[in-house]
C-alpha cells in the first residue's frame, strides 16, 4: 500500500496521523507541494486531481482524506469509524462538516490567505479574504466549542473517532497564524487531548517546521 502525501499538507496529516496511531504499515511516497511535487506528470498520471492525499492499495487508487479515513479505519479494524450506525452516522456528519463550513471559512478564508504572499495569491485579495473569513469564522468555532465538543473529551463522546483526526488538523492549521481560540475552552482542551496522542509529534513535525520558516521573518519584524 503506497500513500502519496506531504506533512505540510492539512489533509494529509489526518490521514498519517492515523495510520501511525493504528500501525498501518505503508510505503510513503513524498510529494513535495511546495516544489510542486504534485503538478508532475508523472504523479498527475497517477492523481489527475493534483492533490494530496492519496492511496494506493493494489488495483484501488483512492483519493480525499476522508474516504481514505475510512478505508484505513476499515482495513486496520479500527473502533474510530463505528459500525453501530447511528453512531457511524454522527462521524459522517462531523466528518462533512469540518470538511465544508469549517474548512472554508476557518482554513481557506481565514488561515491560508495569511501565506498569501509565500503561496503566491496576491496580496490584496489574501487581505480581504482574511478579513471575511475572522468575521464569518467565529460561527464555526463557536459551534465545535458549544455544541459539538462541549464537556466531551472528543467531537463525537467519550472515544476518539474519524472526526478527530480530520478535524484537529484543520484546527491546528490556525497555529500557522497564530490564531487564538483563547475564547474556545473546549476546543483547546479537545486539541490538548489530540496533541497527546504517541504519534502527533513525528507526524506534525513537517507542519510546524513550515510554521516556523514562514513565521521567522513576521517575527523578526515584529
Ligand atoms: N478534498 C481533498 C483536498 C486535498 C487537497 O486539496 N490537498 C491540498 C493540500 S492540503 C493539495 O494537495 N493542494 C495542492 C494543489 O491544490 O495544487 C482531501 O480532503 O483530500
Amino acid at each position: 500500500m503506497k500513500l502519496y502525501c506531504d506533512p505540510i499538507s492539512t489533509t494529509s496529516r489526518p490521514v498519517m496521523l492515523f495510520a501511525a496511531e493504528h500501525g498501518v504499515a505503508y510505503e510513503r511516497e513524498h510529494v513535495d507541494l511546495l516544489g510542486e511535487g504534485n503538478r508532475d506528470p508523472a504523479y498527475l498520471a497517477i492523481n489527475p486531481n493534483g492533490v494530496v492525499p492519496f492511496l494506493v492499495d493494489g488495483d484501488l487508487a483512492l483519493g480525499e482524506s476522508t474516504a481514505i479515513l475510512k478505508y484505513l479505519s476499515w482495513k486496520s479494524g479500527s473502533s474510530a469509524y463505528p459500525t453501530e450506525i447511528a453512531a457511524r452516522a454522527k462521524v459522517d456528519e462531523a466528518m462533512s462538516w469540518f470538511a465544508t463550513n469549517f474548512h472554508e471559512y476557518f482554513c481557506v478564508f481565514t488561515i491560508y490567505p495569511r501565506f498569501g504572499v509565500p503561496l503566491g495569491i496576491d496580496p490584496q485579495l489574501a487581505q480581504g479574504l482574511v478579513a471575511f473569513g475572522e468575521e464569518k469564522a467565529p460561527r464555526w468555532l463557536s459551534v465545535l466549542d458549544r455544541h459539538m465538543i462541549a464537556d466531551r473529551p472528543f467531537v463525537c463522546g467519550e472515544t476518539i473517532t474519524l472526526a478527530d483526526y480530520l478535524g484537529s488538523a484543520f484546527v491546528t492549521l490556525g497555529d500557522a497564524a497564530a490564531y487564538d481560540l483563547e475564547p474556545y475552552p473546549n476546543i483547546r482542551r479537545w486539541i490538548a487531548n489530540m496533541r497527546a496522542l504517541p504519534s502527533w509529534d513525528v507526524t506534525y513535525a513537517g507542519f510546524y517546521g513550515m510554521v516556523a520558516a514562514l513565521r521567522a521573518p513576521v517575527e523578526a519584524t515584529a
